[in-house]
Order: structure tokens, then C-alpha cells, then sequence
């Protein structure tokens, strides 16, 4: 089972991407979004409570073994920073930094934007966490992010199984 939290600022386009993983599940803080198909099973977190307050934030880490920190066009903002500073507490080892909506923006803006979260994440566990464009209108990057969920979801089993 591979489970991931989705987590990042107000309106990155966090329950978006969690509704296109997976299909919702019970609402209280955080909603669990279940993706199974041929031996895949997904579990979801969508901390849907945060940034209003912080508890959804550390349950949805608490629960998961990787997270996708999503990070939309207009850039990280002090709640992105909040959630690096979680990530790095956690020891939340594995994740990706899915920059969202990407459809709202161009090319060479989300050059800068990787640039500038690469700065930003230096030093920390997310450092040499991959980046990827992801749109949920268009599905740009969509099939790609399901690979490498998988992937870091064979980390994880190979990791626990030691
Ligand atoms: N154009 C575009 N809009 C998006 C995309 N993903 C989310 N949105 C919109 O962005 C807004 C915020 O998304 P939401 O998932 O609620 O963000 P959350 O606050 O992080 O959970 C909503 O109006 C979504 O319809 C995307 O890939 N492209
Ligand atoms: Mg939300």
C-alpha cells in the first residue's frame, strides 16, 4: 500500500490533484482519497483542514510515507515554507514538488519557480525531490506523476521490508 499526503498553500490545487488520484473518501480534517487497480493500492491524504489549522497538517504526515508538496504559479508563500519546515520534523523522507495549474503559466516561468524552490529546499530532506508540471485541466504531466508514485511507492515497500 502507498500512501501519500498532499499538502501545500491555500488554492495550489491540492484537492484537485487528490480527487484525480483517487475517489473521496470521509470528510473530517483530512479526506482519504482510494485508488486500487491490478495490485496498486493508493491511499490519499488531502490535509483539506490546513492552513486554517495545523493539526490536519501533521495527522496527514503522521499517516503517510510520502508526500507531494504541491506548489502553484504564483510560488511558495510562508504556508509552503510551514509545510518544509513539517516535512523536515517528520522525517517524511520521500516526496515530490508537483508545481500545480500548470496550464496558468508557461514554460519558462516554472524554470524560475524550480530555480527558486531548489534555493529554498536546499539542506533539507526535500532537496533532491523531483519537480513536475502537473495540470488537472489539461492532464498535462498526470501519467507521469502516477509513475513515479509508483516508484517511490517501491522505495518505501523495499525500505519497510529491511
Ligand atoms: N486551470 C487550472 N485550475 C486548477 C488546477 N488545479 C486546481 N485548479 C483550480 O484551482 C482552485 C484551487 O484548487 P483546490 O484543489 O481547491 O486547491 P486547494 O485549496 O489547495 O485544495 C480551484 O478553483 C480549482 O478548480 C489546474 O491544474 N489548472
Ligand atoms: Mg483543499
Amino acid at each position: 500500500m502507498t500512501k501519500i499526503a498532499i499538502i501545500g498553500s491555500q488554492k495550489s490545487g491540492r484537492t484537485t490533484l487528490a480527487s484525480k488520484l483517487g475517489k473521496k473518501g470521509n470528510v473530517t480534517d483530512i479526506t482519504i482519497y482510494d485508488f486500487a487497480k491490478s495490485g496498486t493500492v493508493l491511499t490519499v491524504i488531502d490535509a483539506t483542514g490546513y492552513p486554517k489549522s495545523i493539526k490536519p497538517l501533521i495527522t496527514a504526515l503522521n499517516l503517510t510515507d510520502i508526500a507531494l508538496l504541491c506548489i502553484p504559479p504564483e510560488g511558495p508563500d510562508a504556508y509552503t515554507g510551514e509545510c518544509i519546515v513539517a516535512l523536515e520534523m517528520s522525517g517524511c523522507k520521500h516526496g515530490m514538488i508537483v508545481l500545480t495549474r500548470s496550464d496558468t503559466t508557461y514554460p519558462y516561468a516554472l524554470d524560475e519557480l524550480t530555480e527558486k524552490i531548489r534555493k529554498i529546499t536546499a539542506g533539507t530532506v526535500l532537496e533532491n525531490w523531483e519537480h513536475l508540471p502537473v495540470s488537472t485541466t489539461t492532464f498535462a504531466g498526470m501519467d507521469e506523476l502516477k509513475e513515479m508514485i509508483t516508484r517511490l511507492g517501491e522505495t518505501v515497500d523495499e525500505e519497510l521490508a529491511q
